[in-house]
């Protein structure tokens, strides 16, 4: 028996990209461990040492085996032969058949442009962007308030980084805010532990007690380990920590004054900004700008005292909406202010950004670091995180696999595509939405546009569960001519689509250096040594073909060679402080190890804001902006509010909560909120069809035990949850985890309509909100619940739109509402 360990890394859509040791038996794999977890070649001297940063698996990457080995991997083109969305109906098709079918739709496509001027799909991975103008979805589900937040608050989004990891150790106060990376980034909880061994103070601010809360929380002072907070009220907690800071004069008014526009009243500015209008193109420097009356961030402070009438009354307001004890609020102000440098960290801004108001809620996060000087400081930050540990060994990109550039295609919101099938908008007025095509695309769209198709190609994804308001996609859906997808599972994406064809999985797909997103200063192979079923192709084979086919230039690329010539030209920047006699491994060692991760310590870690010089940030006034001009402007903001202030949800907490339940049209109550937080189980959708993982946390509905007695619930009893857009059937979990007035289910459990159950959704389609009936959901797929808004800005000329799926108003009932 011949045994062997390859190294290779997960790639995986949590973008840690963690090691992984495959073992080998007579060249099949028989196991899989972490190869983050021993002390390696390179590693000081022993396991204990924080560089290079172990990428230690969690439980998914073992689990790596059971996905690539399930019972229902999709090993051969299917067509739907009944309706869509019917499992029995999919049918064994050749690759032929396959391909001339696709092939077919494209035709069609193509045919259609000469009407529309653009081909009416929705191309998502597929070879689209290569023939025509197509559709293609714009805004992020993991950080697009965010985004909206940087570009609105600090610049541009692609060179602005919130500091590292790393800089934890250089603080003497560490806040996870809506973050919970014991279970999101499983690497790092090595590091967290070792801040907290060095005595740094921790405190987490979560809506549910967490993983995190339970492991790495101290407190600081005053101020607890844990703060609870009622959901979608962190902007109201904020706007009172700012309120404390600046009565208290804790604020860095010397920073403030430098740096920030629109902090005081009157702020003018003439713009040194290096940045140009993403519209017009026009420059900003030499730009006059000036904060309107009652818009600066004083003004709104000044209301607040106006509208509650005293210091303790703002104080009493925030608590009564946030559920923190006054005290609470204005120790965790002042422990804040003066603990500089205090870090906030929230890789994206968590799971409150993931919510209608999170723009409005990561701006708030930025303006609170501003005001106080942490945001450009070592050991201080906004918050939003890059993953990485510092710096990145610079190689080629390799070439695609097209010869030529995409054409541009119109963007439509991801939020919205559904919208746009059943009414040519994603919620834009058409007169915008036309405006933004005709300068984008040159092209005119008259009454709106038209989807006749989608494509789920070469790309991560599964949008069929994944995206808001699961019941209007089905009836969106059922408009289209074909939906096709490459998969290698049969996740609810694929299930609704006309065909799919069987795809790799990574570790099929040979031998490449692959960066896999956020960890900068890492270098990894994906040993890819699996051979794949025969009838299985990767994206790449496929997208060839179709390409061949329809006459669309590509090259052949010899990846082997290429990783060569990118390992020969690989080095770190000079910024970086190399360790005595630190020379990058030659190929060959990199090959074997599959990974390299490159040290820095904290002192060294770059503080990418620190780089600025104020009134040079890429902003349109050149500083941080409390206020933005430009919003105000363009007038996209999903609540036309342009400046950093608490924005209540409408079906939140205060509706749903303070004021006896949240009304829908339904006529329905509503007296419950709920959250989706990511799953420990699972990578987003991915898992949830893997046994041996899922049984290690049962999916269910997390209540509170006060909350599920009320409804004459039990432990473990099944119940309702619903909305007015659909309803799940799960069992509860009653658990104090979960405070009175929330509930709790974890994403990405996959959609599967009951057969019998039915539910009255309220679903606005055509305009109009209509009274529809839809399938009770027992899989359990959060986004059955959610509304498919539009959050953040909607804007396709900045790409600064999330999503929305915390807070909003539920209710959990032992029996099915009948109307
Ligand atoms: N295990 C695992 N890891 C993952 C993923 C996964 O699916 N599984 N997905 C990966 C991806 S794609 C992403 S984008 C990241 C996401 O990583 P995170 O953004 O950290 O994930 P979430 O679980 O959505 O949210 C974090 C926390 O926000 C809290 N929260 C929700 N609403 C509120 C609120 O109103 N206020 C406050 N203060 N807290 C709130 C939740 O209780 C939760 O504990 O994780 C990545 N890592
Ligand atoms: N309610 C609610 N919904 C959420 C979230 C939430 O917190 N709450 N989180 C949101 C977030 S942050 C994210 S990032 C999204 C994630 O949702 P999506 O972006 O839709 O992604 P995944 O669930 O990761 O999609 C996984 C599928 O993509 C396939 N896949 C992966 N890589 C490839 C590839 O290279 N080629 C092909 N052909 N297929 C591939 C896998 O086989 C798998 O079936 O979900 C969002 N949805
Ligand atoms: S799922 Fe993510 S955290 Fe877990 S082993 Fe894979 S890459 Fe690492
Ligand atoms: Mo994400």
């Amino acid at each position: 028996m011949k045994r062997n360990i390859v190294c290779s890394m997960h790639k995986m859509h949590c973008m840690a990209a963690c090691q992984l040791k495959l073992h080998t038996e007579n060249g099949k794999v028989v196991n899989i461990t972490s190869d983050g977890d021993i002390p390696r070649a390179g590693s000081y001297d022993f396991d204990e040492s924080i560089y290079p940063i172990q990428r230690r698996a969690c439980m998914r990457g073992y689990g790596e085996l059971y996905r690539m080995y399930q019972p229902n991997r999709i090993l051969y083109p299917m067509l739907q032969t009944r309706e869509r969305g019917n499992l029995a109906g999919f049918k064994r098709i050749s690759w032929k058949e396959a391909f001339d079918r696709y092939l077919h739709y494209y035709e069609q496509m193509l045919e259609e442009s000469k009407k529309y001027g653009y081909l009416p799909v929705v191309d998502i991975g597929g070879v689209g962007n290569q023939l025509g103008v197509c559709l293609y979805p714009f805004g992020s589900s993991s950080c697009g308030n965010v985004d909206a937040a940087i570009i609105a608050a600090i610049g541009k989004r692609n060179s602005i980084h919130a500091n590292t990891p790393i800089d934890m150790f250089n603080t003497k106060y560490l806040i996870f805010w809506s973050s919970n990376p014991a279970e999101t980034l499983p690497y790092l909880q090595f590091v967290i532990e070792k801040a907290k061994e060095s005595k740094i103070s921790i405190t987490v601010v979560d809506t549910r007690y967490t993983e995190t809360a339970d492991t790495y929380a101290t407190g600081k002072g005053k101020v607890p380990g844990y703060i609870h907070i009622n959901p979608g009220t962190d902007g109201a907690l904020m706007a009172a920590m700012a309120y404390i800071i600046y009565k208290r004069k804790l604020h860095d008014d010397t920073f403030i004054k430098k740096y920030c526009f629109g902090f005081y009243k009157n702020d003018e500015v003439n713009s040194k900004s290096p940045a140009y209008h993403p519209v017009t193109n026009e420059p900003y420097k030499g730009k006059h700008y000036k904060v309107p009356d009652g818009e600066s961030f004083v003004e709104y402070l000044e209301d607040l005292e106006k509208e509650h009438g005293s210091y303790q009354k703002v104080l009493s307001w925030a608590s009564k909406v946030t559920g923190i004890r006054s005290e609470i609020i204005e120790n965790f102000a002042i422990e804040y202010a003066t603990s500089s440098p205090s870090f906030i960290f929230s890789r994206f801004h968590g799971g409150a950004q993931r919510m209608y108001t999170g723009f409005y809620y990561s701006w708030m996060m930025i303006a609170l670091s501003a005001m106080t000087g942490n945001i450009n400081k070592r050991g201080g930050g906004f918050g939003e995180l890059r993953g990485d540990d510092g710096f990145s060994v610079e190689m080629l990109a390799f070439p695609g696999y097209f010869i030529n550039k995409p054409i541009q295609p119109i963007l439509i919101s991801q939020y919205g595509i559904d919208q746009v099938i059943l009414t040519g908008t994603d919620g834009r007025k058409i007169e915008d939405l036309n405006e933004d095509i005709c300068r984008m695309n040159n092209l005119d769209i008259g009454d709106g546009l038209r989807i006749r198709g989608l494509i789920k190609g070469a790309a991560n994804g599964n949008p069929f569960n994944q995206l808001a308001n699961v019941n209007k996609r089905r009836i969106a859906w059922n408009q289209l001519d074909f939906v096709v997808t490459y998969e290698r599972q049969m996740t609810p994406t694929a299930q609704w689509s006309d065909l799919i064809l069987p795809v790799k999985f990574p570790l099929e797909e040979g031998r490449r250096f692959d960066k896999n997103g956020a960890l900068e200063s890492d270098v990894n192979i994906l040993n890819g040594i699996y051979d794949a079923p025969a009838e299985v192709k990767s994206d790449e084979e496929i997208n060839i073909e179709m390409a061949r086919r329809l006459g669309i230039s590509v090259r052949i690329n010899d990846y082997e060679q290429l990783m060569k010539e990118q390992w020969a030209k690989a080095y770190v920047s000079d910024d970086y402080v190399k360790p005595e006699g630190f020379q990058l491994p030659d190929y060959d060692e990199i090959c074997k190890s599959a990974h390299l991760s490159i040290p820095v310590k904290p002192e060294d870690t770059p503080i990418v804001l620190s780089k600025f010089e104020p009134g040079y940030f890429e902003t349109e006034t050149g500083k941080i902006n409390f206020y933005s001009p430009f919003l105000a402007e363009r007038n996209r903001t999903s609540h036309k509010i342009n400046r950093a202030q608490y924005v209540p949800l409408e079906d939140g907490f205060e509706t749903t909560r303070l004021y006896g339940g949240f009304r829908g049209h339904s006529g329905r109550k509503y007296t419950l909120q709920f959250i989706t937080p990511h799953a420990a189980t699972r990578a987003n959708s991915d898992f949830a069809n893997i046994p041996i993982l899922q049984e290690t946390e049962r999916h269910c509905i997390f209540i509170n035990p006060e909350d599920a007695q009320e409804r004459d619930l039990q432990d473990q009893d099944m119940a309702f949850m619903y909305t007015e857009v659909g309803c799940i059937y799960l069992p509860v979990k009653c658990t104090y985890s979960i405070p009175k007035g929330l509930v709790a289910v974890k994403q990405g459990a996959w959609y599967k309509p009951d057969k019998h159950m039915t539910f009255y959704a309220w679903l606005e389609c055509n305009g109009e909100i209509e009274k529809c009936e839809t399938p009770v959901d027992i899989g359990g797929c959060v986004n059955t619940l959610t509304r498919d808004l539009n959050s953040g800005i909607h804007d396709p000329f900045i790409n600064g739109m999330g999503f929305n799926a915390n807070g909003s108003a539920c209710e959990v009932s032992k029996s099915l509402p009948d109307k």
